[in-house]
């Protein structure tokens, strides 16, 4: 980082934020570009034009969708134009140009995350900072990566992941990356806000943000030893019960018995549309793949934490969170033969009447 202080000081960054904001609310390319390239050309370090004002601007979007101020077009529009000035700046500020890169890094999205904007923006500031870095993208499969590992042969592999459910695909990419002898970086939101997923993972390391990923790639990861591929009950002995595998395994039908639950307990289902009804699968699955998720890490709090995040989204809609109780009733019927399952349901349920018997949060601008 060259001139974090001055630019800040200055109100650079400050302006550039602001600016940028207006213009990806309006929908306008033209005017985030400005925003953007003027703070470069009044001397900010691109590197903090990349996390501290386009990253927080992203940052801002995932608020504004969450609170049902952005529609999810809105959002996708941001997302592209901060792709498109992220593309345009890396060919308008050229990488230091050096013949011995101290990192080679291959930076890659787990199997099934499209979430390729945080990777991005770590491949950009590795790039920027004069490292050579490969750049895989979103939902990387792991056999396709490994092989293109032996074909290149990285100093390390950062492995971006955002959505938890990701996690057992991040655990198989981990073991099988490691087992050839290339360290990995885990970073992302899905590894945790303290990186507790990346280390019950068992990945080499783990950064919060882009800057401190780059500080541990240039100090260097020692080499795993390599060899065989650890199997997943090697670093989670729970995972022996087979509860993750069998649910897993059934979860498009337990999907579909607890529709035909809701329909009985919930009359007003009965008159939903086609699009109500997908809507709803969508959304039982989504709970039961959180669920399986929670098996995997042995984790409560990573399914309470969901149903936190889904009573949020769903009264930021004006739908009350108790809608969601009926459905775990249901799963604790269609799952009763799992211990464990059936204690996160327990949880779950908890969670929502503590947040039910909680006293409405004031008005904004209310009196506290
Ligand atoms: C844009 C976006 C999308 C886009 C992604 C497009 C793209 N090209 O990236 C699309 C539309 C595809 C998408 C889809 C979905 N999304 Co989305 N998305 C977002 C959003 C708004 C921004 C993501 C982003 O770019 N963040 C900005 C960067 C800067 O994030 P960051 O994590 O801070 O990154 C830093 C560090 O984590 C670190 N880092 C990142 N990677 C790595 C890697 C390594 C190795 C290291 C060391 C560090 C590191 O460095 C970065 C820079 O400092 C977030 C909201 C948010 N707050 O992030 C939701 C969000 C992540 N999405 C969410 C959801 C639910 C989904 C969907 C499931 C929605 C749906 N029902 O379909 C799907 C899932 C898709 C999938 N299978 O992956 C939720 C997740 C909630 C949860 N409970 O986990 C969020 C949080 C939205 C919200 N506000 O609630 N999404």
């Amino acid at each position: 980082m060259t001139d974090m202080t001055t630019s800040q000081e200055d109100g650079t960054l400050e302006r550039a934020r602001e600016q940028l904001w207006q213009a990806v609310c309006a929908r306008d390319e033209d005017a985030a570009a400005r925003a953007v390239f003027t703070a470069l050309d009044d001397g900010a370090d691109p590197q903090d034009v990349l996390l501290d004002v386009i990253a927080h601007a992203q940052r801002e979007v995932g608020r504004a969708w969450a609170e049902n101020r952005f529609t999810v077009a809105q959002e996708h529009s941001a997302t592209a134009i901060h792709e498109r000035i992220i593309a345009a700046m890396a060919h308008r500020v050229p990488a230091p140009a050096t013949d011995d890169p101290r990192v080679a890094v291959t930076v890659a999205c787990v199997d099934g995350e499209w979430h390729a904007l945080p990777a991005r923006l770590l491949a950009e500031v590795l790039r920027l900072r004069g490292h050579r870095v490969d750049f895989l993208g979103a939902q990387v499969p792991t056999p396709h990566l490994i092989a293109h590992l032996h074909a290149t042969a990285p100093s390390a592999v950062a492995l971006s992941s955002s959505l938890p459910l990701r996690l057992p695909a991040a655990h198989s990419a981990i073991t099988a990356v490691q087992a050839i002898g290339i360290p990995v970086v885990a970073g992302g939101a899905a590894f945790g806000a303290d990186g507790r997923y990346a280390r019950l993972l068992g990945a080499d390391a783990w950064a919060p943000d882009a800057r401190t990923a780059a500080g541990l790639l240039e100090r260097g990861l020692p080499r795993p030893a390599g060899g065989a591929v650890r199997q997943s009950v090697d670093d989670l002995p729970h995972l022996i019960d087979q509860e993750y595998t069998l649910v897993t395994r059934a979860r498009r039908q337990v999907v579909r018995s607890t529709l035909a639950g809701l329909e009985e307990r919930v009359p007003a289902m009965r008159d939903y549309s086609a699009e109500q009804r997908e809507r709803t699968a969508e959304d039982v699955l989504h709970i039961v793949e959180f669920l399986a998720c929670a098996l995997y890490t042995d984790d409560g709090s990573l399914f309470t934490g969901f149903l936190d995040w889904t009573a949020d989204i769903l009264e930021a809609r004006q739908v009350p969170a108790r809608v969601l109780d009926p459905t775990l009733v249901l799963l604790q019927d269609e799952l009763k033969d799992f211990p464990r399952t059936l204690g996160l349901l327990a949880e779950g349920r908890d969670t929502l009447r503590r947040r039910a018997a909680r006293p409405p949060a004031p008005e904004s601008g209310a009196p506290v």
